[in-house]
């Protein structure tokens, strides 16, 4: 019977941590603005993390030649000519991890120009580790359960 509820307890604890939303408390979306150069091959930043809803503005500068930067699953872009900055305002609805790339032929190393936006945190990392510590509590506790049986 005790055994029992634990392996209730043990479940439960599982499924929260596993389909529970995630952040509880919603984080307010804020405006945020990135500045990236662009030179032949590679953008200044490579990286961009927002949260889910954030006005995003990605000022695009270009160092040499024309560079674009079109952002995949958002389906929008821009170019920026030789030394001038262009902008590209966007809310970032959409969850997920999306490469951006540059869009405009600018040259042998071309389509190695790439880089990548994270839209939302990393849920699953924090889950994977909340199910790793259930998962070892539970190896813990149930190998003293034919111990429990045997003692009626
Ligand atoms: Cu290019």
């Amino acid at each position: 019977m005790q055994s029992r509820f634990f392996l209730l307890l043990f479940v439960m604890a599982g499924l929260v941590v596993a389909f529970a939303p995630f952040p509880v408390r919603p984080i307010a979306p804020q405006e945020r603005t990135f500045r990236i150069e662009a030179g032949q091959f590679a953008y200044s930043s490579s990286e961009i993390k927002v949260n889910p809803g954030d006005t995003v503005n990605i000022q695009l500068v270009s160092t040499d030649v024309v560079h674009g930067l079109y952002v995949d699953g958002y389906d929008i872009s821009i170019e920026a000519d030789p030394g001038q900055t262009k902008t590209l305002s966007f809310v970032a609805d959409k969850p997920g991890s999306f490469r951006f790339r540059c869009n405009v032929t600018c040259g042998a190393m071309h389509p190695f120009m790439i880089g990548k936006l994270s839209v939302g945190k990393k849920v699953w990392f924090y889950r994977s580790i909340g199910l790793s510590i259930i998962a070892i509590i539970g190896f813990l506790k149930f190998p003293r359960r034919p111990v429990l049986i045997t003692a009626h």
